[in-house]
């Protein structure tokens, strides 16, 4: 293992401005909608983003960290298509072998303790329109299992709701939910930190699916494998819960089972709002942070998509390449918010085994809602190249499996009361191939080896772009 800069949000940032990927935003700007209307306009661009100076706050803030792949995979040192499977490969390593974090005397974020708690002087934006407050969404949670005190990690979205309360959405089954449950059981409060300001590695590890990561283990040496050291945590000073030792911010936190209020509306990675709704309240116990805190955000969308759906992609293909022969590669569409919809790629050794993928396929990440299972001459991330292959292989009588009410995330419209239908399509040649599904391709050449002379296109007089784009309507025009 040799330690690299992904441990530490301050290191990734220089690293980025070094190479040119980081945008600062040097005006002020309002934290309530204008930060993140700056946000959406590069959103899925090269660059990250840090805003230095925010509205009525002291901190910057920065996002974008995950919203596109390529910046991604440069801040990681890896190609972009192996992504997944170098994400697979760093899990399949800690189940090996794990490497557990260690617990260390102090750390950057125990520079400062707040004398008192006070949420409203962290810079914690209020992202969409009809979002229902201010949000930490990028935080990562430590709990300890009020059994059997295993730790677990995850991410989940908080509203402020007061100087010292916020109310938190855990999704069906989340292992929180399972600790949550247990302490409840126990008549016992849940202590849990939040840790604000962290790096892929341990994003990752939060983000981690439960089929990856079973509850009964500690999925922080998880983070440790991306960081090629063991991860720093600090001890806790309210609670048994330690706080990671290079987050910007962390808050230590208590639920008392039970206690619930108002949570939402959010605008969520379907493009959807979540609605508002009674939900588990937090207590804010104790906040430490740095001296010069950056508080990280996230809107949702891309960054979301990258990663959820990358560590979905990676747990899916970890699990496809031990269960089913010839699986070359997935990749989770972003038309398909980054986690519904599984494309896979299948170099056929027997007939049937298309099915057997898409059947896999739902096996190893519930949320998905579609699958598309297709043969390996076809580019999986180009949606017009497998809509090819489900235009000319695709069997609609006999290549296309509906399961009805089965559980599916409950964030997507068509599963209410996470129940809902999903849909496989084995859009793969018949198996033994016959000639007519033969694709046909063109000879590989070096551009560079010929003399190639163009001019520019120009639209012709009164025709083109310019004269198509009618001007936007008087007042109107604003993205909703
Ligand atoms: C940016 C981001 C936001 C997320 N928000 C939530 C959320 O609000 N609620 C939730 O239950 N899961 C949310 N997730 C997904 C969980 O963190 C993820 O499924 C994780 O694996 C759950 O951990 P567990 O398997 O230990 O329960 C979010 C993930 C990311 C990356
Ligand atoms: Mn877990």
């Amino acid at each position: 293992m040799t330690a690299n800069v992904l441990h530490d949000l301050g290191l990734i940032l220089a690293a980025l401005e070094a190479r040119g990927r980081l945008i600062r935003v040097a005006s002020e700007v309002d934290p309530v909608h204008e930060l993140a209307g700056i946000a959406a306009r590069f959103e899925g661009g090269p660059r990250a983003i840090l805003f230095e100076r925010v509205r009525g706050h002291a901190f910057p803030v920065c996002t974008g960290l995950y919203w596109s792949r390529e910046l991604l995979a440069d801040l990681l040192g890896k190609e972009e298509r192996a992504l997944p499977q170098y994400v697979s490969g760093c899990i399949r390593a800690w189940q090996q072998r794990p490497v557990d974090p260690v617990v260390v005397a102090t750390g950057p974020v125990l520079e400062v303790t707040e004398p008192t708690v006070d949420l409203g002087r962290l810079p914690a934006p209020t992202h969409a329109a009809a979002d229902g407050g201010a949000y930490f969404d990028a935080s990562v949670v430590i709990a300890r299992d009020p059994e059997t005190g295993v730790r677990n990690a995850s991410i989940q979205r908080f509203m402020v709701t007061g100087r010292d309360t916020m109310t938190v959405n855990i999704d069906a089954g989340r292992h929180l939910e399972l600790y949550l449950e247990k302490a409840r059981a126990r008549g016992e409060s849940l202590f849990f930190t939040l840790n604000c300001g962290v790096g892929p590695g341990l994003h990752f590890a939060a983000a981690t699916p439960a089929e990856a990561a079973p509850a009964d283990t500690d999925e922080l040496g998880i983070a440790s494998e991306f960081h090629g050291a063991p991860l720093e945590l600090v001890p806790g000073t309210v609670s048994a819960v330690e706080m990671v030792a290079h987050a910007m911010i962390a808050l230590e936190c208590e639920m008392v089972p039970g206690e619930v209020a108002d949570e939402g509306p959010f605008a969520e990675v379907t493009g959807y709002y979540a609605r508002r709704e009674p939900r588990p309240v937090v207590h804010v116990r104790r906040i430490h942070r740095r001296r010069a805190p950056v508080f990280q955000t996230i809107i949702s969308g891309k960054e979301v998509w990258n990663s959820v759906g990358l560590l979905g992609e990676a747990n899916v293909l970890a699990l496809l390449q031990r269960q089913v022969p010839g699986v070359a590669d997935v990749y989770f569409t972003h038309g398909g918010c980054g986690f519904y919809h599984a494309v896979v790629a299948l170099r056929q050794k027997r007939a049937g085994w298309g099915k057997q993928a898409i059947m896999a396929t739902f096996a190893a990440f519930p949320p998905l809602k579609m699958v598309t299972v297709v043969d390996d001459d076809v580019d999986i991330r180009s949606a017009s190249d497998v809509e090819w292959a489900m235009a000319t292989r695709l069997d609609p009588a006999a290549g296309i499996l509906v399961v009805d009410k089965v559980f599916g995330h409950g964030l997507n419209p068509g599963f209410p009361g996470y129940l809902g239908a999903k849909v496989g399509f084995d859009a793969c040649r018949p198996f033994p191939f016959r000639s007519e599904h033969e694709r046909a391709f063109f000879k590989p050449v070096d551009l560079a080896r010929h003399d190639l002379r163009m001019g520019e296109p120009r639209a012709a007089p009164g025709t083109g772009a310019a004269a198509a784009i009618a001007p936007p309507p008087a007042g109107g025009g604003a993205a909703m």
